[in-house]
């Protein structure tokens, strides 16, 4: 049984799952106050946890509030780091010891949300897209602290794959060799975040949440305790506003090279060019597919803790 402790604030609803071995998703917060501007982002958290309770699962978003890391949010805190956006922390796993030891605010990253997911006893997490190898990656050395997290952290990861404006290839090979799990669901193929194919062949191949279940399960049972990525590529309906975004990667890619962006902040910079540039359409994608991986991921959550009982 699991035991909920002092360190993190639970919501009741979110507790009262974990003590019940109930399906659990964690949702991550920095794509809220990174990933997209205000409003669309507190209505997209907000229909985001609703497709996942349809599903059945409990959605846990999760943030720092005040130096406590909370696994599901209330309305207000949601509303809080929304409006706020990039004046919140960005917080990846390097980031909690300082954010947490001065009681400041913070918005969780993939790799950060993982952590205090696997922490917290969830092992479902849903999100848009993970970071990767930035382009370039061999000599700037920016590669997402998010696959170095999934490389030690036990926890399945739905997202759209990784967007082109990350290299590709580098970014599964790195996996490979941090023996990361990445299997595609539903197609052969590595998906780029906005647009169903990458060029790049996908590790595996996933047809059903019981597939992905199985796996977790198998990866539990012999103590990998490395991540899975599921690669869920963004619906056919949702793709043809994805070609106009590959327009708007390129010259968002030129402009970072531009202003010489390093850093935390590179990641923001593309999603917000990236956004401008398509006058909205990569935005429309984005709030699409995020939607696509919710219900997906909650089956699999589903699944998953059937598979445990
Ligand atoms: N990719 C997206 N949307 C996002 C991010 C990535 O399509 O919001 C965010 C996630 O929080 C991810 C982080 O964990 O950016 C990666 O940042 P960096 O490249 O600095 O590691
Ligand atoms: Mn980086």
């Amino acid at each position: 049984m699991l035991i909920l402790n002092d360190l993190f604030v639970y919501s009741p609803e979110v507790a009262r799952a974990l003590q019940e071995g109930r399906p659990v998703v964690a949702l991550e917060s920095t794509i809220i106050s990174h990933g997209m501007p205000y409003p669309q982002n507190i209505q997209t958290a907000t229909e985001v946890e609703e497709v996942v309770s349809q599903q059945g699962a409990v959605p846990a978003t999760i943030a720092i509030i005040g130096g406590k890391p909370c696994i599901g949010l209330t309305r207000e805190q949601l509303e809080h780091i929304a409006k706020a956006g990039p004046a919140v922390r960005k917080v990846s796993r390097r980031d909690l010891p300082l954010v947490i030891a001065k009681g400041l605010d913070g918005a969780t990253t993939v790799s950060a949300t993982m952590l205090l997911a696997a922490r917290s006893g969830i092992n479902v997490f849903v999100t848009g897209g993970i970071g990767g190898v930035h382009r370039g990656g061999e000599s700037t050395m920016d590669i997402s602290a998010d696959l170095t997290e999934l490389a030690r952290t036990p926890v399945a990861v739905i997202c759209a794959g990784a967007k082109s404006v990350l290299d590709i290839p580098r970014t599964l090979e790195f996996l490979e060799t941090h023996g990361v799990t990445v299997t595609a669901y539903q197609t052969d193929e590595f998906p780029a975040f906005f647009t169903r194919s990458s060029g790049c062949k996908a590790p595996c191949r996933s047809d059903s949440p019981l597939e992905v279940a199985c796996m977790m399960h198998a990866s539990q049972q012999f103590q990998l305790a490395s991540g899975m990525v599921v690669a869920v590529p963004i619906p056919s309906e949702a793709e043809a506003e994805g070609q106009v975004v590959e327009m708007a990667i390129q010259r968002a890619l030129q402009e970072a090279e531009q202003n010489r962006i390093s850093g935390s902040a590179v990641t923001p910079f593309l999603l917000e060019r990236i956004r401008a540039l398509s006058e909205g359409k990569s935005l429309d994608a984005n709030i699409k597919l995020i939607k696509n991986n919710a219900r997906i991921g909650a089956h699999v959550a589903v699944v998953f803790s059937n598979l445990l009982s």
